[in-house]
């Protein structure tokens, strides 16, 4: 029997040595293999859709292989790991991205070439992985990327949605909301582990017990099962592969079986069917959630499997529960898996036998959390009747007001204007615990973000600093300053750039048949709509110039800067008002675009569906892009906020953004566009401010005199004063004339439009604020008009842009995470 072992295990062995290769021809195999054996087509018949099937479950298998090798690694170290507890992770595709990170993107060009393939088409057959609503979700994605890459011990933990964010589509117009149904057709990344799967408790009552100290049993009265689906995380330039593990709801085998014994079968699978509910919908609003008991349980189902699945990791190696701080880091992405708090207390009480105050010390000790909006409405509130009837030893366990805030060791702001509002709401918690208050500024994954979704720029990026080690530290951008006004990048840089756009005319012409001219200026808004980021303020500085452009004379008509104002975003399919700007931009879209006075002089696109894919079209493409919140510069002078005043006189050229003041956290997109060398039009508010500090350094104030301010807008200081003061305020003219043209119907659909002027005019009207910034939004449009057509200074700050992007790279915030909040250091697995 030994000899038998021995063998078995130098056969285990030595078949363990065999790797997958990357050679062309070894790549070419494993897809072939799993075109017919996973797929089961022939070799000789397989479409662009099972092409890719077979490539993506190719590179899953090279994955596969990094992914159990680095957890083998962990293990073996025993590491500390950071849990990074999500509802949302807007991953996007991973072909691509995957096989970039791997370092086979070559490879497997080359190899779908030989075999009559175009990975570039292919990529486009895979759908979106859209499990979150927008910023919150798509940090979580770019954090993983970084985990990876930074070779954190890192696992994320989140949803298995059935349906991600819904589809937009537009009839008339208008926004139709269609299931996205990702997973018909199958999703080639994820792993399945039918084995690792726990029982989720809802309801019921709780009995107390007494035998020498008081003992709680909770009784509940619905039990799901959590299933376990694995993706693997590759990171970029390293053999680690981290792991994010979504839970999908089923029904329990075990529970009810009375139903059954009682003959009511039917009934009871159905029944049953219901507790997959749980894990079908993410919820599709970044904003607002109703007191929704579906949301309650989504959020109890996802951290309760999560926490059990963490203990149950510790315990395999530890039996002393106060190591656990030593090993484990929770982290919370906004306060939506707070009830984990109570639920780890339980854990560590009921089932493990530890009295509460010891629980409640390393409660303490593991959780940190991140808050992403002051917006009142989205500090979810959940009513103590929904509590104590779904989760009731919760409800005694631990009061849920400000519960995250108070079991956490840290809370972090994600940018540094963001940090100071949240001090200002948790004012009496900052007051006691100001050491648990951080600031942690957002950041994105450069490689999706520039060097995979802008190859041209990326090659003119590498070539200027002679390195490509820029994909991995985003700071050495730097170094593209002392080429600022070299006229050979100068060239190639509009080289890359044009070439992008020419994508972008093209994906354009597609979905709406307007031919646009990429000479013109691609002036960029996509993000969700709502009424806080002032789309309509856009669209009504898009009506004005368009007015302008009619009453001109064919001389003047010349000296117009031609645009293509490009908006795409979803509205929360409860939200009207937000639907009906769409309809807007539609409608004078509509009618701009065919004007032939207007001609090539302005064009107006609505792109529907604007998911992660199209972001990463759109973005490369864009010349300037707004993010114009409510805030405000005024008479030179920064008012308000003191850090703001420090940079009085500091780079506002590069910095042109739209949103009232102190709504939006910090933004992300601001930072993408940056790093692509796009031009930001911008109010002052979350990480516009600190964007605008890192490109403005030594670039505008010092070398280029620049009379031009993109910057504008009232602060958020100044903005509860002047909504108070909304009486008496009379906005400007042309604010007014163009309300009228909507009003009077100019642009046709009338009555839509009256609702829509109503939310800007008459009592409580213009909450945010679009007619005090109208003037000033005006007069930085037209400075950015008069810098686009100084081609040089344009292209200047548009390398300066890129150049001062280093500092929102997520590798940046993900180490400030990990050294002053996680206490965690990077691993690298050897081959
Ligand atoms: C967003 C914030 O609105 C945005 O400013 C921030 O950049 C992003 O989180 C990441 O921190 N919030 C959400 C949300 O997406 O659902 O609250």
């Amino acid at each position: 029997i030994d000899a038998d072992l021995h063998n078995k295990s130098l056969l285990l062995y030595r078949l363990m040595d065999q790797y997958l290769q990357n050679d062309v021809f070894s790549i070419q195999k494993s897809i072939m293999d799993h075109v017919e054996y996973t797929i089961a087509r022939s070799r000789f018949k397989f479409d662009d859709f099972e092409a890719y099937m077979a490539a993506a479950y190719s590179v899953r298998d090279r994955l596969i292989e990094s992914w159990n090798d680095t957890q083998h690694f962990f293990r073996q170290l025993d590491t500390k790991r950071v849990y990074y507890l999500s509802m949302e992770f807007l991953m996007g595709r991973s072909l691509l991205n995957s096989v970039y990170n791997l370092g086979i993107k070559d490879q497997y060009s080359e190899a779908l070439r030989q075999l009559g393939y175009n990975l570039e088409v292919l990529v486009e057959q895979e759908r979106d992985a859209a499990l979150g609503n927008g910023g919150l979700g798509r940090l979580a994605a770019c954090f993983l990327d970084s985990l990876a890459t930074m070779n954190y011990s890192a696992w994320g933990y989140g949803i298995r949605y059935q349906y991600g964010m819904f589809r937009q589509t537009l009839q008339d117009g208008y926004q139709h909301e269609q299931p996205d149904y990702w997973l018909n057709f199958g999703n080639p990344w994820e792993i399945e582990r039918v084995h690792v799967t726990y029982p989720i408790r809802f309801y019921g009552k709780v009995e107390e017990h007494w035998n020498g100290k008081k003992n709680y049993t909770w009784l509940p009265n619905e039990q799901v099962a959590a299933v376990a689906y694995d993706n693997p995380i590759p990171g970029y330039g390293t053999n680690n592969t981290i792991n994010l593990r979504l839970w999908a709801a089923k029904p329990s085998g075990e529970f009810d079986l009375q139903s059954f014994n009682t003959g009511d079968y039917v009934n009871a699978i159905l029944s049953k069917q219901r507790a997959e509910a749980i894990s079908s919908v993410l919820y599709p609003d970044d904003r607002t959630y109703q007191g929704k008991e579906l949301r309650l349980k989504q959020q109890y189902f996802f951290v309760s499997a999560s926490l059990q699945d963490v203990i149950r990791r510790f315990k395999d190696h530890h039996d002393n529960f106060d190591q656990l701080p030593e090993k484990v880091a929770l982290q919370l992405n906004d306060a939506h898996p707070s009830i984990g708090i109570p639920e780890l207390l339980r854990i560590l009480i009921d089932e493990e036998g530890l009295e509460y105050s010891k629980a409640w010390e390393i409660c303490t000790k593991v959780f940190s959390f991140t808050n992403h909006t002051v917006v009142p409405e989205s500090l979810e509130k959940w009513p103590i009747e929904l509590m104590e009837s779904l989760l009731p030893r919760h409800l005694q366990i631990v009061r849920m007001g400000a519960l995250a805030l108070v079991a956490s060791h840290t809370i972090n702001g994600v940018a540094e204007i963001h940090t100071s509002h949240v001090k200002n709401m948790f004012k009496d918690f900052y007051e006691l615990w100001p050491h648990k208050f951080q600031n942690k500024t957002n950041g994105v994954t450069q490689r999706r973000w520039l060097a995979f979704c802008n190859p041209g720029l990326r090659e003119v990026l590498t070539k200027y600093l002679g390195t490509d080690a820029w994909i991995t530290s985003l700071d050495l951008l730097a170094g593209l300053r002392k080429h600022a006004r070299n006229p050979e990048l100068h060239k190639e840089w509009n080289q890359a750039r044009r070439q992008n756009k020419a994508r972008l005319a093209e994906y354009i012409e597609g979905i709406s048949g307007v031919k646009v001219s990429i000479d013109a200026m691609f002036d960029v808004q996509v993000k969700r709509i709502h009424e806080y980021k002032r789309q309509l303020l856009n669209v009504m500085s898009i009506i004005h110039r368009y007015d302008c452009i009619k009453n001109m004379s064919p001389e003047e008509r010349k000296k117009v800067v031609p645009r293509v104002c490009i908006l795409g975003g979803k509205a929360a399919p409860g939200y009207e008002v937000a639907k009906k700007i769409i309809k807007l931009v539609t409608i004078v879209g509509d009618k701009i675009n065919n004007d032939p006075d207007v001609g090539n002089l302005l064009k107006v696109i609505f792109v529907p569906d604007y998911n992660v894919s199209v972001a990463e079209l759109i973005i490369p493409a864009s010349d300037l892009s707004q993010h114009i919140r409510t805030t405000r510069y005024t008479n030179g002078l920064y008012c308000g906020h003191p850090e703001l005043r420090i940079h009085k006189g500091l780079g506002e050229i590069a910095l042109v953004t739209l949103s009232t003041a102190g709504n939006e956290a910090s933004g992300t997109s601001n930072m993408k566009f940056a790093m692509n060398g796009c031009i930001i039009l911008g109010t002052h508010d979350g990480a516009n401010v600190e964007i605008q500090k890192e490109i403005g350094k030594e670039n505008i104030v010092g070398h280029y005199a620049n009379p031009f301010k993109f910057l504008f807008g009232v602060t958020a200081e100044q903005v509860p004063k002047l909504r108070a003061e909304r009486r008496d305020f009379q906005p400007p003219r042309l604010f007014t004339r163009v309300i009228g043209m909507l009003r009077n119907g100019v642009f046709g659909h009338q009555e839509h439009m009256h609702v829509l002027c109503d939310t800007l005019e008459g009592q409580g009207g213009d909450f945010y604020l679009l007619g005090n910034d109208f003037q000033e939004y005006l007069a930085a449009q037209a400075a950015v008009d008069a810098a686009f057509v100084d081609r040089a200074w344009w292209t200047q700050m548009s390398i300066m842009s890129t150049a001062g992007s280093g500092k929102f790279s997520s590798d940046r915030t993900i180490k400030e995470y990990a050294e002053q909040i996680w206490g965690i250091e990077p691993f690298r697995r050897p081959i």
